[in-house]
């Protein structure tokens, strides 16, 4: 973004002119989301992603890139941007154009405006599926003089060239009212996580990320004779049952029983604060005072809700958080509040829960600590920890290089890949926070930040 200065008037003037031309021409955004050939024509490409159904390797999700204000601890509200989820709950077949579902045309602009969640919706996909991602961008409601344009960057994702990359030197960037369709093969299972790449300092300080993995094949189990489900007649090798892996293993050493994304997201609230309102933006003085898990600082973090309540009726009204919109509670049952992931870690004694860890910080490197409950890393960057040489679908694993440790450092960009061990650990509360003291505050407030708590029952 350049900031331009505008007086109030030619503010005023220029939302009245967007608004009415909005209303008009965006009641309806081409969703690119084609079908699995194998409905048509059974057998013509199979069972990609081996989980013996043969027709439902192809998934799609829309997405709008938007504004919106998320909630502080602190019970401070910032402006942010962020991306909202308007998939269809029937998604669209080829290139028919679809209306968001259940949103009349004339709610179009009620439904969008304000709408990011933080994080953006977070998406699940297997190994072997093609997936499709529309990108639309909704313009800011309280910065008309902005036109920024969004990408989704696939972060770690090894795209065969730039096009879909969302680099926007070097790829496409929808404008304002544009939409892109992004297509991805997906090859490599892992944590992964997608953000905006567009002036990437602004809008990622600004909230643009969600949280992405691929499961791997050896979630349908793997064969006694050889790797993948695809025909296991003769049995599933007893160490890779069906059940949840990080990573194809082979070995069943990236089993767990339950798992959580833990997306660590810092604010600058003085930045946020001068976006909201059209002043100039200090880049070089950005010092972050808030650090969330999920888009929620503690005691949010642990609130069980889906939906971050706020009680605060002025920002319920100021940002239509109060009515639920049709396109959200469509797609997760939820109403228009942003801050939808609670990060509780909830385990039953001697199970094993994952932890996918990324830190989203354009400021910071943080180091999450669990002092109490053993962490076993056994990925980063999307890739099982081990040693060169070894066979990408690991049959032939080499030698492991997963490792025990209490702390996991991580810079902006990076994902680790954690389990929590819970063998030996007596039944209780126990915490798992940045070690950043700093951060382990909301802004003035000196409690909260970064910080959850890992319940063994
Ligand atoms: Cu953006």
């Amino acid at each position: 973004m350049k900031l331009t200065r505008f007086p109030l008037t030619t503010v005023a003037a220029s939302l009245t002119l967007l608004f009415a031309a909005g209303s008009v021409s965006a009641s309806q955004f081409y969703v690119q989301c084609p079908e699995d050939p194998d409905v048509a024509n059974p057998g013509v490409e199979g069972d990609l992603d081996s989980d013996g159904i043969i027709d439902n390797d192809y998934a799609c999700i829309h997405v709008v890139g938007t504004d919106g204000y998320n909630m502080m601890a602190d019970g401070r509200r910032l402006y942010t941007f962020g991306f909202e989820n308007v998939t269809p709950t029937a998604p669209a077949q080829g290139d028919t154009p679809r209306e968001l579902t259940g949103v009349p045309p004339d709610d179009f602009m009620k439904e969008m405006q304000l709408g990011g969640d933080q994080p953006a919706p977070t998406v699940v996909q297997r190994e072997g599926q093609r997936w499709f991602i529309t990108l639309s961008n909704f313009p800011f409601t309280p910065r008309p003089d902005l036109f920024d344009a969004h990408t989704i960057h696939y972060h770690g994702f090894p795209n065969a060239n730039n096009f879909y990359d969302g680099v926007p030197e070097m790829s496409l960037s929808p404008n304002p009212l544009a939409s892109l369709a992004y297509f991805y093969n997906l090859v490599d299972p892992g944590t992964y996580f997608y953000h905006c790449h567009v002036e990437a300092t602004e809008h990622m300080q600004m909230g643009m990320f969600a949280n992405l993995w691929v499961e791997p094949r050896q979630n349908q189990g793997a064969c006694a004779t050889g790797f993948g489900p695809v025909d296991c007649s003769g049995g599933f090798d007893a160490a890779t049952p069906p059940g949840s892996y990080v990573f194809n293993d082979g070995d069943g050493s990236t089993a767990y029983d339950g798992e959580i994304p833990l997306m660590m997201i810092t604010y600058d609230g003085i930045f946020h604060d001068a976006s909201e309102n059209v002043q100039p933006l200090d880049f070089l003085g950005m010092k972050d005072d808030y650090l969330m898990f999920n888009g929620r600082g503690y005691p949010d973090t642990v609130n069980p809700d889906t939906q971050l309540p706020n009680g605060d009726t002025e920002f319920a009204a100021r940002t239509n958080q109060g009515n639920p919109r049709a396109a959200d509670v469509a797609n997760d049952g939820q109403s228009s509040a942003a801050q939808k992931l609670p990060s509780i870690i909830d385990i039953a004694a001697g199970e094993t829960f994952l932890i996918r860890l990324s830190n989203l910080s354009t400021t910071d490197i943080l180091t999450l600590q669990s002092p109490a409950v053993p962490m076993r890393i056994v990925g980063t960057g999307a890739r099982e920890l081990m040693d060169e040489g070894a066979s990408p679908n690991g049959l032939d694993s080499g030698l492991k290089r997963h490792f025990k440790t209490h702390s996991a450092t991580l810079g902006g960009g990076r994902t680790w890949d954690i389990l929590l061990d819970t063998a030996g650990v007596p039944a209780g509360t126990y915490f798992l926070y940045v070690s950043n003291l700093e951060f382990l505050s909301n802004n003035e407030q000196d409690i909260g930040g970064g910080m959850t708590e890992i319940r063994i029952n």
